[in-house]
C-alpha cells in the first residue's frame, strides 16, 4: 500500500474535496481519499499496480485540480 499527502491550491470549498474524493475513489486501485479544505490537501492510499502516482496526479490535472 502507498499513500501520500499532497497541497491542491485550487481547493475552496465542500464541492472541491467532495469532486476530488469522488473521482480518484472511482479509480481502480485507490482505497483511500481524504481531502480537506482548510489545509487545501489530500491524502490518497492505493495499491500499485494497478493505481499509481503518475495516474493519480494526472486524473487530478484532468479534473482541474493539479497537485504542487
Ligand atoms: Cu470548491
Amino acid at each position: 500500500m502507498a499513500s501520500k499527502t499532497v497541497k491542491i491550491p485550487k481547493i475552496n470549498c465542500k464541492h472541491c474535496t467532495g469532486t476530488i474524493e469522488r473521482e480518484l475513489s472511482e479509480m481502480a486501485g485507490v482505497t483511500s481519499v481524504k481531502a480537506d479544505v482548510s489545509s487545501k490537501t489530500v491524502t490518497v492510499e492505493w495499491n500499485e499496480p494497478p493505481a499509481s502516482w503518475e495516474k493519480i496526479a494526472d486524473l487530478l490535472k484532468e479534473i482541474g485540480y493539479p497537485a504542487q
